[in-house]
């Protein structure tokens, strides 16, 4: 009875602590649409509760300011299986196409009460039924689907009560791809002791939003977690269309990646993302303008909206003026005169004029022939009183004016003077030529003509033959080898992307979904169709806005340099967009993302053959960039992407990754970033970057590959990596790994780079593997080394050192922090390590898996490693 009466005291009160904060519906944010919030019903909520009686019940309490909630609450602790259903009324969807569940509740701590172990549990299920229509009888049939088992993050205990700390749990659950007109939602209770405070149900919208002076309307998420709607915008009033603005609507409600924009009318400009009219005073010709711009000098608006400015009395502007050129006073060129009349030239020279506004800047001189159309005119500026004017017509009438130029602006063109060009024919031979000498004449110039021109072409021919031959001597490259340029070297960048990259329209681009966020902006998976091509995957790399010029060509450099570049184990170029925002770089489509994360997915799942073959395959690639000069300088799994076949493509060219932005890049000494794990030592120490530095990153991939995405030399520092190498020591193969791969790698990391294979040695050597797959029999575990954790020594340089005590193995493999777990445990030495399973490093308080695994993996080693030293019988 005593405890019946804490329970029940227990639910009465249980409301009064928790109710501040909770008497107003929260202010919603603008991406959410409620379709059910119990708190702002007013009345009961008379949801339907099975059974009747003695289940689930409504309580109306009061809060803080005295108005009512209603909850539901339940506390069947005693009596075992407990089956309370709870069913809210109809919930009309709307738009919704995947719904969020809010639920407030607290809930009791079933080791506060005595006596009712076994019966009082800690969840609660949470159920929907979706249905056309509000006919549904039942409350908890089979036709409820799950949407998940609830558990409270706090639970509060009788102690909490007297000290009126109510602890108020908020969980959310979505469900996506809803179909129907409607839904209920159910609550089962199965024996806990629990307040349901209050539900919000609701869905999520990109908000009405304007971008680039587009609107996009209030868009509803997909139905899918990862989906992305596309819209497209319509212009704001007083502007047009540009570029085809669109938008993508997130599945939480953001908008992502706007493409496209208007602009503002002549006569409006663009503030607070609106077209606002130009005022009284002010104008604006053209849409590809700035701001609305003051009237020039001796100017004027009257009204707003102007799109140019008129002149105030007595100034002028010339038609073919500029709107922002000032007005000026009249300034006329008296006298216009002409000397030196030939039958194509003559000369003017004019006075100057009587009362210039300022000081001359400069003359204009207009002329057309007499009996064109005045519009097709010509003009010649000079700062003198004179000009020569050519490239007249023979026995033709010309009109001239001529106009001066001060800081005002320009005056007005003299009155129009007319002379005509010259009669006089041209002094050839004699001024008279028969039509048969004529034309010998023009078939001896053809002739020579042709010959000049043949000679010249042999001359370049051979020139540029020359320079070829020059040029690839000079890289001690064979004539014929196509060699990679960097974009950098172009004066001018651009050019680099123009003549590498082709230019694709936005409107061929269809984006689907973010896939990860790059160093520049989101990364889009989408589809491209270029006309008469089928369509295709792609990846899409955007540039966020907000760059500076250098940033947008250090994001395109890439496609410049993958531009370059054609083999089936290189990432392919599609295209790019420079011409619109965003900015992007389209790539072919990899599947299965980053080969460092899809071998950590698949850990263990692939066949030694497999495995070799992505290794030659990314191999191949590194022959085909070090063949064509190009130097990686970032090869990692990482940086290797792997399609639905399992191709491995080399991607990540930027240029300013390696030195910036590269993730696991640590300074050196000398400043800039190196990824130090995958580099060899001369990079590191005096940058000396080469195709044999790519030969020994490519060592690590290996290593990375055949311990499925294991992190190179595991936790070590660093600093402590450079220096184990300087000592000798090198990565120990992985975990059933064939000697002979390992034994590949360490050729990719002796010390002299002159010593390492070149790229397209490892290709046929990893062919001549794939061919007998019985030299991939022999693993590392078959001979006497150190377990897996543990620097090798190279072979040159002697034996692999010897383990110590359980501290330093430990240390060595990175786990120093479990020291005390052991010793408290009494493993004391190595041998006493050797037989332990998960379950007893769980008893000793090692809890995380990964550590679990790697210590067992290593021991497993170690034990192999002795039994071999036994079998073997070489003195350890
Ligand atoms: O590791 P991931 O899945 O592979 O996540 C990153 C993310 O984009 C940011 O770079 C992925 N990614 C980059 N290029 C491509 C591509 N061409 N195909 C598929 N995923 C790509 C990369």
């Amino acid at each position: 009875m005593a405890l019946m009466a804490g329970i029940i005291y227990a639910l009465a009160s249980l409301f009064l602590g928790i109710c501040a904060g909770l008497s107003a519906p929260r202010n919603l944010p603008a991406n959410e649409v409620t379709l059910l919030d119990s708190r702002s019903v007013q009345g009961d909520l008379a949801w339907v509760a099975s059974p009747t009686e003695g289940g689930w019940e409504e309580v109306s309490i009061m809060d803080e300011k005295n108005s009512p909630i209603r909850t539901y609450q339940v506390c069947n602790v005693m009596e075992p299986n407990q089956n309370n259903w709870l069913r809210t009324h109809w919930i009309r969807r709307g738009a919704a196409q995947r719904i969020y569940i809010e639920i407030k509740f607290t809930l009791r701590d079933c080791n506060s009460l005595p006596g009712v172990i076994g019966t009082c549990k800690e969840t609660f299920n949470l159920y929907y039924l979706e249905s056309d229509s509000d006919n549904e009888r039942y409350t908890h049939e089979s036709r409820f689907t799950k949407i998940d088992t609830v558990a409270a993050d706090e639970s509060f205990t009788q102690v909490d009560i007297g000290d009126r700390i109510m602890k108020l749990n908020t969980e959310i659950r979505d469900v996506g791809v809803l179909s129907r007109a409607g839904f209920y939602l159910a609550f089962q209770d199965v024996g806990a002791c629990i307040a349901l405070v209050s539900v919000h149900v609701f869905y999520k919208k990109c908000p009405l939003a304007v971008r680039n002076l587009a609107q996009f309307p209030d868009t509803v998420t997909g139905a899918d977690m990862s989906s992305l709607v596309e819209v497209r915008g319509s212009c704001v009033n007083q502007s047009e269309e540009q570029e085809v603005p669109k938008m993508y609507c997130g599945a939480d409600g953001e908008w992502l990646v706007p493409i496209g924009n208007c602009l503002c009318n002549p006569g409006y400009e663009e503030r607070n993302e609106q077209c606002q009219v130009c005022k009284v005073g002010f104008y604006r010709s053209l849409s590809s303008d700035g701001g609305c711009r003051k009237c020039p000098l001796h100017s004027y608006s009257m009204k707003e909206g102007a799109t140019s400015c008129d002149c105030d009395k007595g100034y002028y502007r010339s038609e073919t003026d500029p709107a922002a050129m000032p007005c000026t006073p009249p300034s006329t060129v008296m006298m216009v005169q002409s000397k030196d009349i030939t039958r194509h030239t003559l000369s003017l020279f004019w006075d100057k004029p009587e009362k210039p506004n300022g000081v001359i800047l400069e003359y204009e001189v207009k002329y057309y022939e007499k009996d064109q159309n005045e519009r097709s005119y010509r003009i010649v500026k000079t700062t003198s009183r004179s000009t020569d004017i050519t490239d007249l017509t023979p026995l033709t009438s010309y009109v001239f004016h001529v106009r001066a130029r001060t800081a005002a602006g320009y005056g007005e063109f003299s009155a129009p003077f007319e002379f005509s060009t010259n009669t006089v024919a041209a002094p050839v031979v004699g001024g008279v030529v028969s039509s048969a000498v004529l034309l010998l004449l023009v078939a001896g110039c053809v002739v020579v003509l042709l010959l000049i021109l043949i000679i010249t072409f042999i001359i370049t021919k051979r020139r540029s033959k020359y320079s070829k031959t020059k040029q690839a001597e000079e890289k001690n490259l064979q004539p014929g080898v196509r060699i990679y340029v960097d974009p950098y070297t172009y004066e001018d960048p651009n050019q680099a992307i123009r003549e590498f990259a082709k230019e694709i329209n936005t409107s061929c681009i269809k984006i689907e979904k973010v896939i990860g966020i790059g160093e520049f902006g989101e990364v889009c998976s989408g589809r491209l169709k270029l006309p008469g091509k089928r369509e295709i995957c792609v990846a899409i790399k955007t540039l966020k806005a907000g760059f500076t010029e250098q940033q947008r060509l250090d994001f395109l450099s890439e496609a410049s340099v993958i531009g370059q570049f054609d083999h089936p184990n290189i990432i392919h170029l599609e295209g790019v967009v420079t011409k619109c925002k965003p900015v992007m770089i389209i790539t072919e489509y990899m599947e299965n993302g980053s080969l460092d994360m899809f071998l950590r997915k698949n850990d263990g799942r692939f066949t030694v053959i497999q495995l070799v073959g992505i290794l030659r395959g990314i191999a191949s690639g590194m022959k085909y960039l070090s063949d064509m000069s190009y130097v990686h300088r970032d090869l990692a799994a990482r940086n290797i992407l792997v399609n639905s076949n399992l191709v491995c493509k080399v991607s990540d060219f930027g240029m300013s990754r390696v030195l910036e932005d590269e993730p696991e890049g640590a300074y050196t000494t000398r400043g800039g970033k190196i990824p130090i794990r995958w580099t060899a030592p001369e990079a590191i120490t005096y940058r000396k970057f080469t195709s044999a530095s790519d030969v020994w990153s490519y060592g690590i991939v290996m290593w990375e590959v055949m311990s499925y995405g294991e992190r190179p030399y595991w936790d070590m520092s660093n600093q402590d990596v450079i220096k184990a190498i300087e000592e000798g020591y090198r990565l120990p193969p992985p975990m059933e790994c064939p000697l002979a791969l390992h034994q590949l790698m360490l050729e990719c990391w002796m010390r002299e780079r002159a010593d390492r294979p070149k790229f397209s040695q490892i290709v046929n050597m990893l062919d001549k593997l794939i061919r007998n797959p019985a030299t991939l029999k022999r693993t590392a575990g078959d001979a006497s080394r150190p377990h897996p954790s543990t620097l090798h020594h190279a072979p040159s340089e002697g034996s692999a050192p010897s383990l110590g005590s359980v501290d330093d193995w430990l240390k060595i493999i990175g786990l120093e922090q479990y020291r005390e777990n052991f010793s408290t445990a009494g493993f004391c030495s190595l041998e006493s390590v050797l037989p332990m399973s998960h379950e007893d490093l769980a008893k000793m308080g090692i809890s995380c898996s990964a550590h679990q695994r790697k210590i067992l993996s290593s021991a497993q080693e170690l034990l192999s490693g002795m039994h071999h030293r036994q079998d073997t019988k070489v003195p350890v």
